[in-house]
């Protein structure tokens, strides 16, 4: 996969796509990154890539001209580029995907999604926003990363490249890696443990040192469904349970029922 970034900030960029599995994810090849300065394509004398709002108000907008120029530079001018809200179906057209507050939330389906393209481009909007026509006339996708206020979407493109690369084929080590993943299950992962068995009296639970697997597994899924029902019930309401893990699930109701009544 190939990732180019529209930023204002590229130096934000260096340290963490060079660290770890997104450095090994590039060396092996299986994903590339060109960080882009917007700045270096405004025309007029001082490089001005934002100014002030129309209607006054505070703060700078970003404005168009560099962004359409920078984009349409890397990605080639004239490609057909869709538009926003034809939906899926794009083909083999390249996603480019603003990111500010307002976008559709990022989730671990959204990062699959943007795995399955050849290619991404990546805008970071800041200030106090883009200029609208950056949204209706250039970007195809708009994302944000929750429900807080970043300064701007450099962080929020890290996220999203990190998240990506790492369901890219080959990237992660073992191929299970990412499928037991918290999310791609629908549940909370469950407790890891490594030696030592035990640790400032801090023990491992004795099934993990059985040997047996098939238990082992039946732990595991039991642990999963119980760190979920305690800290995200609401992904149970959509997670993919089928009659053992709803009969675990009652079993955890009646074990909290019981510890309830002895305290
Ligand atoms: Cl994509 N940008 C900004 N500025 N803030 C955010 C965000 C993006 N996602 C969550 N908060």
């Amino acid at each position: 996969m190939h990732i180019d970034v529209f930023t204002l900030f590229p130096g934000m960029f260096v340290g963490p796509l060079q660290e770890s599995i997104l450095k090994r994810a590039q060396e092996m090849g299986r994903l590339s990154i060109a960080i882009h300065n917007i700045r270096d394509y405004a025309t007029d004398k001082h490089h001005i890539t934002d100014d002030t709002p129309y209607g006054g108000g505070g703060g700078m907008v970003m404005k168009p001209e560099p962004i359409f120029r920078a984009v349409e530079a890397i990605l080639g001018v004239g490609s057909p580029l869709p538009k926003l809200g034809e939906g899926p179906g794009m083909g083999a057209s390249i996603p480019i995907i603003l990111l500010t507050p307002q976008g559709r939330l990022f989730t671990q389906q959204v990062a699959q999604e943007l795995a399955g393209h050849e290619r991404l481009a990546l805008i970071c909007g800041h200030y106090e926003g883009v200029d609208e026509r950056v949204r209706t006339g250039l970007a195809t996708d708009e994302i944000s990363i929750g429900d807080y206020v970043l300064t701007g979407g450099e962080l929020a493109a890290m996220v999203i490249i990190d998240a990506v690369a790492r369901l890219l084929p080959g990237v992660l080590g073992a191929p299970e890696a990412a499928e037991n993943d918290s999310y791609a299950t629908g549940l909370l992962e469950y407790p890891h443990y490594t030696r030592p068995p035990v640790f400032r009296e801090l023990t491992v639970p004795p099934v993990l040192l059985s040997g047996d697997h098939a238990e082992i597994a039946r732990w595991r899924r039991r642990e999963a469904i119980r760190r979920t029902w305690l800290r995200r019930p609401d992904l149970l309401l959509i997670a993919d349970l089928n009659e053992m893990d709803r009969a675990i699930l009652a079993d955890l109701a009646e074990e909290t029922v019981r510890v309830r009544l002895q305290s």
